[in-house]
């Protein structure tokens, strides 16, 4: 089996010996792929330095190798803060009125890029498998040809693309897209982000596009675009699921909420995520409903991210006031309705609050995939399962929701249609929501990460490489 070398913005490092295998989720996935396949894990160690210059640190554990580099005020600066998530995550989400363009950002995600490639060409052998993950390192596998790699590369996509319109916005859209044609695989989470990228691969490009196999045929190389849905960790999180912390989490909220239905959501504190329409549509479900405010109590789990990037900070400001207002027209001295909790959790807590709501309300305005979605179909009780609400503009979507069974699809800006789902999820009778539980549940054990990981290692070293 050839070795995998992983590179990505950051890198999850193994729990020491002991605890191996405690570690689940994406981070679990690559390094239980790591151990098998013998490789290294390369980024960014999450550190800022002065001088980073030419350290890399090397760390053995587990049976994984991980190197990292760190990277100076100005780098985090213009390539994490500024082109990675200030450029290219809102313009991905199809977020135009966030999307900043500036010069010198752009520089800095090329100096970095570049300075990725310079740390781990070294510690590449002829014959390893490359992995390279998600926006922050688009265009690193040109980068690593400059300097003579032939290996095969793959390159996965956590987020969506966006459709040709709004990514010809990005100056140098081209020159981008150009250096991506360097990979030999590239996955993305849905068919949907798949053929926007052939579209305009097709028509911006003019490259030849064979839309069945995801073959694209450019200045004489060749590379190949396929739909990989992420998965959750299902056995990782049923492990979890069976300890003594998910019980306790689940007891803890089904007795703070007594007789009335808990609804949850888990995100990060993003605006991808669509959490003010969301309680805008929790707010017009109590408006039409108003007798119906006791049946109900909704948990916002999110913990703040990236928060020295500008359009974060008002975000939870707006959904605090949001909330704010519904609890100050609707509460009682018994009773608030909306409960916002700014932290984050483990995932056996988190298995046990989903275990005990009987609504997931999975909202965001564009996502990915989204993991949560699933986390929360995993933890139900398959005798009395909960509905999941999802929003139809999420990757798992494409997956979770069949012929009108599965998931309760919403449109996530209407507030009416959110409204509506909340109260068919709330009065839903037992046989429908096993049914839809049974629709839902195949999927999402059996397409895990592990598949997933599987999938994409499999494909790319059946590809001709170089
Ligand atoms: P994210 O945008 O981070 O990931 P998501 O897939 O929903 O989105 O969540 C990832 C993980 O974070 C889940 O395991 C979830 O449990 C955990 N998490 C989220 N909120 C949490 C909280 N409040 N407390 C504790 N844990 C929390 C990106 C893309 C997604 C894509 C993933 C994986 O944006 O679309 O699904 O990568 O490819």
């Amino acid at each position: 089996m050839e070795r995998l070398v992983v590179i990505s913005n950051r890198v999850a490092v193994p729990k020491a010996r002991g605890v191996a295998g405690a570690q689940g989720g994406l981070s679990g996935a690559l390094n239980a792929a790591l151990k098998d396949h013998g490789g290294i894990w390369f980024g960014w160690s999450g550190q800022e330095s002065e001088d980073p210059e030419g350290n890399i640190h090397l760390q053995r554990s587990d049976g994984v190798t991980t190197a990292t580099i760190d990277l100076s005020a100005r780098d985090i600066e213009e390539y994490y803060n500024g082109y990675a998530n200030s450029t290219l995550w809102p313009l991905f989400h199809y977020r135009l009125d966030l999307t900043r363009y500036e010069r010198e950002t752009g520089k800095g995600y090329e100096r970095v890029n570049e300075r990725f490639a310079d740390c781990v060409s070294p510690l590449i052998e002829p014959d390893d498998l490359i992995w390279v993950h998600d926006y922050h390192l688009l265009p690193l596998g040109e980068r690593l040809r400059a300097r003579g790699i032939a290996n095969r590369i793959g390159f996965f996509l956590h987020i969506p693309w966006p459709p040709t319109r709004l990514f010809v916005s990005l100056p140098f859209h081209e020159r981008l897209v150009r250096t991506m044609l360097e990979y030999d695989l590239i996955g993305f989470q849905t068919d949907e982000w798949r053929e926007s990228f052939l579209h305009y691969c097709r028509k911006e490009l003019g490259a030849e596009v064979e839309e069945a196999t995801g073959t694209i045929r450019f200045e004489g190389r060749t590379a190949i675009a396929r739909a990989y849905p992420i998965g959750i960790d299902w056995d990782h999180f049923q492990a979890q699921g069976a300890s003594e912390e998910a019980r306790h989490a689940e007891q803890r909220l089904l007795s703070s909420t007594r007789d009335r239905s808990a609804m949850i959501g888990v995100d990060r504190l993003d605006y991808s995520k669509g959490l003010p329409e969301r309680i805008d549509g929790i707010g017009r479900f109590f408006d039409q409903h108003p007798d119906r405010v006791r049946d109900l109590v909704f948990i916002q789990i999110a913990p703040p991210s990236r928060e020295d990037v500008e359009s974060y900070q008002d975000i939870r400001m707006t959904l605090e006031q949001k909330a704010g207002q519904i609890n100050g027209a609707r509460s009682e001295v018994d009773l608030v309705p909306i409960r916002y909790v700014n932290r984050g959790y483990s995932h056996a807590e988190l298995y046990g609050f989903f275990r005990a709501a009987k609504i997931g309300l999975v909202t965001p305005l564009r996502d990915g995939m989204n993991l949560v979605a699933k986390e929360y179909v995993a933890a139900q009780d398959r005798d009395d399962p909960g509905v999941l609400i999802l929003s139809r503009f999420a990757g798992a979507a494409q997956q979770l929701a069949v012929d009108d069974t599965g998931a309760v699809l919403v449109n996530p800006y209407s507030p009416d249609d959110i409204s509506h789902a909340i109260r068919v999820a709330l009065d839903m009778p037992l046989a429908e929501r096993r049914a839809r539980y049974e629709t839902m549940i195949g999927t999402i054990r059996d397409d895990n990460v592990q598949t997933w990981t599987r999938r994409f290692c499999d494909d790319l070293a059946a590809t001709a490489g170089g």
